[in-house]
């Protein structure tokens, strides 16, 4: 873990309850922790590990397990309706509509922990604006997301995603749509850990999140990726 924390603006926002989870977290700044992928072609991925401390990392985690709603939805995959093997919630701005594999999502508003993340992102990112979030529970190591590129219309053609992940490691592995000489790149994703994902990216590559049985099963994990749907 680096040093070189800083608060934000963010780091001083109220939950309901008088207590701030934000208050612990660090935004930590990028030349000093970033994994830049640099000389991954045609991609800008950049891994930030300890975006959050460890203990605001564990207590977003507490919360947003607990008071999220979490559905099990069903999509559309070559003509067959198929259970999506994890948990999910969409949230964001009332009009940040998305639609992917025949599932039409309609956001739930901000929940605080979530409002408080992407504030911190927006402070360390002053020029983003994110209006929605994907929010992904993993339950164990069986729940995983298949390969795919975050490329639907309603995100633009070069869409900045910025992916928080807490609780249990998962392996998060990418590869070049077109480029097979190119090996795959695998990234183990820690909890309290940032990723970014902009440019050419969702064009050119695809990501995925593997199933993982056996002795080193992981635990139960949560993703978010925010995101900006574009006219909301
Ligand atoms: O859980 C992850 O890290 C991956 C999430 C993801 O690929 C997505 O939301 O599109």
């Amino acid at each position: 873990m680096a040093a070189g924390g800083r608060s934000t603006r963010s780091s001083r926002t109220r939950r309901g309850g008088g207590e701030t989870i934000a208050a612990a977290a660090r935004a930590r700044l990028p030349p000093l922790t970033a994994l830049d992928l640099d000389g991954l072609p045609d991609a800008t991925v950049r891994y930030l590990p300890g975006f959050l401390a460890e203990e605001a990392a564990r207590r977003f985690f507490e919360r947003l397990l607990a008071d999220i709603p979490w559905r099990a939805e069903r999509i559309r995959l070559f003509g067959r309706e198929i259970p999506v093997p994890r948990l999910q919630a969409w949230v964001g701005d009332p009009g940040a509509v998305y639609t992917y594999s025949g599932l039409r999502l309609a956001p739930l508003p901000w929940p605080a922990p979530v409002a408080e993340l992407r504030d911190l992102l927006h402070a360390s990112r002053p020029e983003l604006r994110f209006n929605s979030a994907l929010l992904n529970l993993y339950r164990d190591g069986r729940d995983s997301m298949g390969w795919h590129s975050d490329d639907e219309p309603e995100l633009g053609p070069e869409p900045a995603i910025a992916s928080i992940s807490l609780g249990a490691t998962r392996r998060f592995r990418l590869r070049h749509r077109t480029r097979r000489d190119l090996p795959a790149v695998d990234l183990d994703l820690e909890s309290g850990s940032l990723l970014w994902m902009e440019g050419r990216t969702q064009k050119c590559w695809q990501h995925c999140l593997p199933k993982r049985s056996g002795r080193d099963a992981p635990g139960a994990r949560i993703n978010l990726t925010f995101r900006s749907i574009i006219g909301a």
